[in-house]
């Protein structure tokens, strides 16, 4: 692993034998802008809303990075961090393995297997005062035996001509520093650095009818027709209203 070094964005790279949660360790460090920590093991790994996150040891990636992306980008545009990191992920993963990956709103990144879609990887942004730390988790050489929910799949089984872990890394850590830089650099607006366009061109979720289940056992149901300027995703129901949803309030999104 000693080919990770610390450049650009990424300040610090810290590879660890096995931790519970990346996210967390990340969250609770005093470590500053672009610092990277690695797991080869996570035992506690988390997903939103207390759900958790497991996967068997070294046959996938683990890490989370933490970003300040500063007054520069108002607050309302955090939204788009998870969906950026969902972007980078998407386009590393075809340039350096070579398998194409949709993205399901907000946060779930899913290949195909044997003709259907199944999640190979989730995506977790947390607060950590004025930072966001992002956590990405990649199902990379898993085999159908080693799946942990019957809804997962990996690269290997969709195909993917690199199942190596750092050259994988390497390429999502270099397409995260450029979208995310081109994104504060453009003050968080995501039609201003074509994040809104790529999104848009990779969700899976655009299009379809969904069922949006909310905290409190409410539902909406509508297709999902955008993703605004905030990062929610906009339901068009059958009465004809437009709703948006945040990513915050949903519990299930199922089609
Ligand atoms: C996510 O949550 O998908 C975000 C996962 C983020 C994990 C990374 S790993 C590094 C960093 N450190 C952490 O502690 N977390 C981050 P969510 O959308 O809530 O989905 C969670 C659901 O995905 C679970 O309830 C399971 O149904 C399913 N799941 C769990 N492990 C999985 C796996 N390995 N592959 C596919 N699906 C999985």
């Amino acid at each position: 692993r000693g080919l990770l070094r610390p450049g650009g964005l990424w300040t610090s790279v810290d590879v660890v034998a096995a931790t519970g949660s990346t996210n967390s360790d990340l969250v609770a460090s005093g470590a500053g802008e672009g610092a990277v920590l690695v797991a080869e093991e996570q035992s506690a790994g988390r997903g939103r809303l207390d759900r958790t996150w497991s996967a068997p040891p070294r046959s996938g990636l683990f890490f989370s990075v933490r970003l300040t992306p500063g007054a520069g980008v108002p607050a309302e545009r955090w939204g788009w961090l998870p969906l950026l990191a969902g972007v980078a992920t998407a386009s590393a993963l075809s340039r350096a393995a070579g398998v194409d990956t949709a993205l399901k709103w907000p946060n779930d990144l899913l290949v195909t297997v044997d003709g259907a879609e199944r999640k190979a990887g989730g995506i977790l942004a947390e607060r950590s005062g004025d930072d966001v730390v992002l956590g990405i988790g990649l199902n990379v050489s898993l085999r159908a035996d080693e799946l942990p929910v019957p809804t997962a799949g990996s690269l290997a089984l969709a195909g993917a001509a690199v199942t190596d872990r750092d050259p994988l890394l390497r390429a999502v850590l270099r397409s995260l520093e450029e979208w995310y830089t081109e994104w504060r650099n453009a003050g968080g607006d995501p039609g201003r650095c074509r994040l809104q366009e790529a999104y848009a061109a990779g969700c899976a979720t655009l299009g379809r009818t969904v069922r949006a289940e909310l905290p409190g056992d409410r539902a909406l149901v509508g297709e999902a027709v955008a993703v605004d300027g905030d990062g929610r995703l906009v339901l068009a129901t059958a009465e004809g209203v437009q709703q948006p949803v945040g990513a915050g309030d949903i519990v299930h999104l199922r089609p």
